[in-house]
């Protein structure tokens, strides 16, 4: 450990974080978080009446639930207004014969209607699968199939996307547009809306019953469908409470979008079941654009990423002093290490301190986090919440002394925590392999005072901007193009994105290397994939290292590409 991972910023001892951490999580205890919501009286659980209904029909029925803009757009939502538009969303639904249980896709960039309809899948009981606007066919069709969706809502822009043909279970295509832009067979979203009533009869589920499926990407095969119930609402509420901080007259902003789980986690469920006012910012990232929303609402508490901070960083103090920023109270960052040099910067610039929070799409809602009751420990991932036992164990799972790295592993159960995985048991019990604990696949070392420090990926999934990017999926979809015979993936270290995706590429007979063939390449998976899983850097080569059994090996070609010894090749084939 250097100087810098023993730097404290101290925290203010204000009203709420005089308790003493140890005493703290000595007084939790989740049946006190149950109390607090109105199931625990009348045993009708929907996480959509708790974080909406709930509030309208209290004295914040009034209130601005939610600040929606983008450059074309511009309006708000009160509680009630969002009550009635999601009750229109469900009946919607409803009409078509969709029903509890049933798998039920958002496509579509954020809008005020990605809000509605989301919420409207989970009064109805169905199962909402959020897809992010930047997919493209290949990764569309693999969700949908692999779910069994019976509907997607979408776009004129986006709806090509969407391979009905191939899409046995797909009965219904819900579309957010002009109506003279469908085609036939699609649902006209807004005709629906305007058609169904505004109220409408909640479906109570069980608290095990599914609300949400995320896929998110493994070291191999398809991407993987992270099951969350209801259930996962007590950590929302908690979290929000304690780790956001929101109080009644926070403006809350969080950056990122409901394709990733933190956009619904804390783009949503977190800040609505606290009764909080929630902006959402549509449109393109830029630093001038992000600030001028901060002033704008005056928000108080905010949520981002790494990479953004990064980026803003990148544009400099000037950027920073041309808008009025005072209105920020608490600033926190989640989905990559947060560099002690931003958090300096940061409490330089905005005079706050970028609080690190960490967890995973898998478990639902923050576990090891930097808190307002907490000193933040700059390079920290931060302690473990009340309620959550985080360890650093062997493969083996006996638990390590503080110093030493191993599996950052977390003791099961805890509220918010992925039921399953759809479809696919085996890749669940990967992670519980070890009795008792959940295996996040970080490796990580914990302090002398219980603080974790994040090391890396024990597999090689690719962490780019935030968003996690498996090998797999982007060497599938490259050996799909007719001039690649063979490809290997690998995460390369970059000071604003944390990592970008380089290929290294083995080529078929007749095809020769050339700067027009790596930019076709990349196009084509930019196209067939995604924007953000495409390869920033491409090399080729004549043959690419791999195990006897036909492996190949990662671990080398990031060797090769960081210049580091390749450690054990005995399983190298010749
Ligand atoms: C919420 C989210 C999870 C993976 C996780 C880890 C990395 C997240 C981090 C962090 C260092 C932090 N990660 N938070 N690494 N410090 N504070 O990001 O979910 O997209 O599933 O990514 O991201 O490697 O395992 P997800």
């Amino acid at each position: 450990m250097g100087k810098d991972t023993l730097e404290v910023i101290a925290v203010e001892a204000t009203q709420a974080n005089m308790m003493d951490y140890e005493e703290a999580r000595r007084q939790f205890d989740w049946a006190d978080v149950e109390k607090r919501f109105s199931w625990y009286e009348s045993g009708k659980v929907n996480l959509a009446h708790e974080a909406i209904d709930r509030h309208a029909a209290s004295e914040l029925k009034d209130k601005i639930a939610l600040h929606y803009s983008d450059p074309q757009r511009d309006e708000s939502y009160t509680f009630e207004q969002l009550r009635q538009q999601s009750n229109k969303a469900a009946n919607m639904l409803r009409e078509l014969g969709i029903g509890k249980g049933d798998r039920v896709f958002i496509f579509m960039p954020r809008t005020p209607e990605l809000y509605f309809t989301l919420l409207g899948i989970i009064k109805i009981g169905a199962i909402a699968g959020p897809l992010f606007e930047a997919f493209m066919e290949t990764a569309v069709r693999d969700r949908l199939l692999d779910s069994g969706a019976v509907a997607i809502v979408t776009t004129p822009k986006l709806v090509g996307r969407v391979p009905a043909a191939e899409l046995p279970e797909l009965k219904h295509i819900i579309v957010y547009g002009e109506e003279s832009e469908l085609e036939n067979g699609q649902i006209h979203f807004s005709t629906a809306m305007d058609a169904a009533s505004d109220e409408t009869e909640i479906e109570w589920v069980e608290p095990e019953d599914g609300l949400i499926l995320h896929y998110t990407s493994g070291s191999t095969g398809k991407p993987k469908g992270v099951y969350h119930v209801h259930q996962a609402m007590l950590q929302h509420e908690y979290t929000g409470r304690v780790v956001l901080d929101l109080q009644p007259d926070d403006i809350y902003w969080c950056t990122a979008d409901p394709g990733w789980v933190t956009g619904t986690s804390y783009g949503i469920f977190a800040p609505w079941l606290n009764g909080a006012t929630n902006v959402i910012r549509g449109g393109r990232f830029s630093p001038q654009d992000w600030y001028e929303t901060i002033q704008r609402y005056k928000v108080t508490v905010w949520y981002s990423a790494p990479t953004a901070f990064r980026m803003l960083m990148g544009a400099g103090d000037e950027a920073v002093e041309q808008y009025d920023l005072s209105s920020l109270r608490h600033v926190l960052s989640v989905g990559e290490p947060l560099n002690p040099e931003v958090i300096r910067w940061g409490y330089r610039v905005y005079q706050q301190r970028i609080h690190d929070t960490w967890w995973m799409t898998e478990t639902g809602a923050q576990l090891i986090c930097n808190y307002p009751r907490m000193d933040v420990r700059p390079g920290s991932m931060g302690r473990p919440l009340p309620g959550i036992e985080a360890a650093i164990v062997d493969d083996q799972g006996n638990e390590l002394p503080p110093l030493r790295m191993g599996n950052l592993a977390i003791k099961t159960p805890w509220p918010s925590m992925m039921r399953k995985i759809w479809n696919n048991p085996a890749k669940y019990e990967e992670y519980v392999r070890i009795p008792g604990w959940y295996i996040s696949g970080d490796s990580a070392y914990m302090d002398e005072d219980g603080y974790f420090w994040f090391q890396g990926r024990i597999d090689d999934v690719i962490n780019t901007s935030g968003e996690r990017v498996g090998p797999f999926e982007v060497e599938s979809k490259l050996v799909e193009h007719p001039a690649v015979a063979e490809a290997g993936v690998i995460g390369k270290p970059d000071p604003v994105r944390g990592e970008v995706i380089k290929a290294f590429i083995s080529l078929r007979e007749g095809f020769t290397a050339s700067d027009e063939l790596k930019q076709e390449i990349t196009r084509f998976v930019k196209e067939g994939l995604s924007a953000h899983a495409a390869p920033r850097e491409i090399e080729f080569k004549d043959k690419l290292p791999k195990t006897r059994s036909g492996k190949i090996m990662r671990r080398v070609l990031k060797a090769w590409e960081l210049e580091l010894p390749t450690g054990d090749l005995s399983t190298m084939e010749d």
